[in-house]
């Protein structure tokens, strides 16, 4: 048994997540962290959002929110997203806590007394009606090289240059408009330049490191490190503990690092361990790993090393297999081009195993990858297909044929092999941070139980050799009791509900290497685990401003075509929601008979019961009955569907249900 202290990054609390933060940083972890913990390893896995500097404090300018009230919003909102898909922290927290402060304070104060802080002098403007430094984008003023006078501190927009604040020219402060003059002050530099030499020894030293985390790392080296401010003048963050340093906070990256170790601590003295932490984070035994994307690798491979390393006690990272994009349509995902796939969208419409699957199948492992919906459906009917039909034909037949029970029956060999070699290959793959071939890996086993099952034919068997096909069979729930174990990193919900088929509930690893069933235990009722999609079921998530699709032409028909159609005029009685479908709507509509008609449509998403209620419609009357997630529809309310979203077609005040509409 190891122990291992495992971080996700922390997501910065100024929006929710979308489907690129959880293929890069968050499932990728949370696979990870389920696979050792049914090793029984002992694993801390933190996480919590990080939730000071200009990232926050730009987006409550935004939405006119203060820092606080913007955090509070988007914290709640992180975390419920990443645990409604199963990713499972040992503790989600947050940086603006007492127990981060005092930590990261601490920290400033020891690395300045051991001499890998100092403070620098430099020249900075101030304020001196609002009575502070600037930070770059505080500061307004003529653009020393276009002579724009809308340049900002840190660039000019209208030619692109990057200034520096002190280029300005007639600088004013963009807070109160006066005009700011230079003085001195004083910033708290990390000393990295001092770390060059151990740094590049320390990861050269490093095993199994992924390449593309390695170059980057050996790239920023090349250059020379140099020291970095960590201290800025801000009002929203960490306060930098020292007298002279009023008004000055700590950079939030400096402090952000430091949030793994402070809600490990946070969590332990909660709960009445106050050293308990320490064994994570000094215990030379524990493994630390970092997940994160590339865009950070910079902050966990060389700044939170040298800051481990010049405290001196701490463990440094073990390992940090950072991810490369995950794209839509090549780009980044992107709120303004409507590209990007937040996790609560998805999750309202769908369940979460399949995505976990489709992402892991598809991480951007070693490249940048795009995420798209089509591969997403190929991957849901996959699991469907292989692992769902397994499944399901294996337990509908033990309760069809064999009274429900797992076989008095040696199990048939082959489907234990099949379930050792996977679990072991599987689990290898894990260990060595290849999801991707992991959960390909996993679902080539179900594809093997499938062929299994149908050279055996137990269907034949049943009558032909009772004894082999109850030895196939028992074989075959094993191999579904193994699949249980072998998909839980990947399909935590999904695995839940075949155990509780079988009766097994959470399995260790090892036991998808041997037999699992006890001959003659009682079985579940099968259920179904996946259901498979069809095209056309992303509309929901595309860009409703997207432009409209090319027109589509149909070819002419005869009036007498047209006159078959029965158009009423109806009138909407009630409204019901359909259960299991987030799209539709049960209506009984009044078209002139001596009942209501029932009638399935799909304006769920675009009409409120209320606003349903009583409205006029057109109804088409002389369609065959069609069923509709178990609800008969007899008719179809006419809608207009196109750039203007969906639309209910109205007739002028005065028509009456059962007026024909021609
Ligand atoms: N919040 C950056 C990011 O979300 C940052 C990560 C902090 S990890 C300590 O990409
Ligand atoms: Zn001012």
């Amino acid at each position: 048994m190891a122990r291992y202290m495992v971080t996700s990054a922390l997501p910065y609390a100024n929006g929710p997540s979308h489907l690129g933060h959880l293929a890069g940083a968050y499932l990728p972890a949370d696979i990870y962290v389920r696979y050792l913990r049914m090793n029984g390893h002992d694993v801390f896995y933190a996480c919590g959002t990080d939730e000071h500097g200009v990232p926050i404090t730009i987006t409550a300018e935004k939405l006119g929110l203060t820092p606080a009230e913007t955090v509070d919003k988007f914290h709640s909102i992180i975390e419920r997203d990443f645990r409604d898909f199963g990713i499972s922290f040992s503790s989600f927290s947050r940086t603006t806590t007492k127990e981060h402060r005092d930590f990261a304070q601490s920290v400033f104060l020891e690395l300045l007394r051991k001499g890998s802080i100092e403070p620098r002098l430099m020249k900075q403007l101030f304020c001196p009606s609002c009575e502070r430094f600037l930070p770059d984008r505080y500061i307004g003023g003529t653009c020393p090289r276009c002579g724009s006078a809308d340049a900002r501190g840190d660039q000019c927009e209208n030619c692109g240059v990057w200034i520096e604040p002190l280029e300005l020219l007639e600088p004013r402060c963009s807070i109160c408009g006066n005009s700011p003059e230079v003085r001195e002050t004083k910033h708290w530099f990390l000393l990295l330049d001092r770390f060059q030499g151990w740094i590049s020894e320390w990861l050269e030293s490093r095993e199994n490191w992924k390449d593309n985390v390695l170059n980057y790392c050996r790239g920023w080296l090349k250059d020379g490190l140099r020291e970095r401010a960590i201290t800025r003048d801000l009002d929203w963050g960490v306060p930098v503990p020292l007298p002279e340093a009023r008004g000055k906070v700590l950079y939030v990256w400096f402090e952000a690092l430091l949030g793994y170790i402070s809600i490990t601590r946070e969590y332990f003295r909660e709960k009445g361990d106050p050293d308990g932490w320490e064994r994570y984070w000094k215990d030379p035994d524990t493994r630390l790993v970092h997940f994160i994307g590339k865009d950070n690798i910079v902050f966990h491979c060389i700044i939170e090393p040298a800051i481990l390393r010049g405290m001196g006690t701490y463990n440094l990272p073990w390992n940090v297999p950072a991810n490369e994009f995950l794209n839509m349509k090549g780009q980044k995902f992107s709120t303004s081009r409507g590209t990007a796939v937040w996790l609560r969208d998805y999750l309202d419409r769908f369940p979460p195993d399949p995505m976990r699957y489709a992402l892991a199948v598809n991480a951007p492992e070693t490249r940048d990858t795009d995420f798209s919906w089509d591969e997403y459906l190929a991957r849901n009917n996959e699991l469907a297909d292989v692992l769902g039909n397994f499944v399901n034909r294996t337990m509908k037949f033990a309760t069809g044929r064999l009274g429900g029970r797992v076989p008095e029956a040696e199990p048939s060999p082959e489907p234990l092999e099949m379930a050792a070699r996977g679990a072991a290959q599987v689990g290898g793959l894990i260990e060595r941070f290849r999801f991707k071939l992991a959960a390909s890996a996993a679902m080539d086993i179900a594809r093997e139980g499938n062929r299994f099952f149908d050279a055996v034919r137990p269907w034949k068997t049943a009558d032909t050799d009772p004894e082999a096909c109850r030895r196939d069979m028992a074989g075959c729930l094993n191999l579904c009791a193994a699949l249980q174990v072998i998909f839980r990193p990947f399909l935590p919900f999904t695995s839940d509900r075949i155990g509780a088929m079988l009766g097994t509930g959470e399995l260790r690893w090892e036991s998808a290497l041997g037999r699992i069933l006890e001959p003659g235990a009682p079985l579940g009722p099968p259920e179904i685990l996946f259901t498979k999609l069809e095209e056309g079921f992303q509309r929901a998530f595309e860009n409703p401003a997207a432009p409209a699709p090319a027109r589509e032409e149909k070819p002419l028909v005869e009036l007498d075509d047209f006159a078959r159609l029965d158009l009423r005029v109806g009138r909407i009685l009630s409204v019901s929601p359909v259960a299991g479908a987030d799209k539709l709507y049960r209506l009984m509509v009044d078209v002139g008979e001596e009942t209501p008609r029932q009638v399935v449509a799909g304006l769920r998403r675009h009409y409120t019961e209320e606003s349903l209620q009583g409205a006029m419609v057109v109804v088409a009357v002389n369609l065959k009955p069609v069923t509709l997630r178990g609800t008969e529809s007899r008719g179809m309310v006419l809608a207009s569907d196109g750039a203007g979203g969906v639309k209910l077609l109205t007739p002028d005040p005065g028509a009456t249900p059962g007026d024909r509409v021609r």
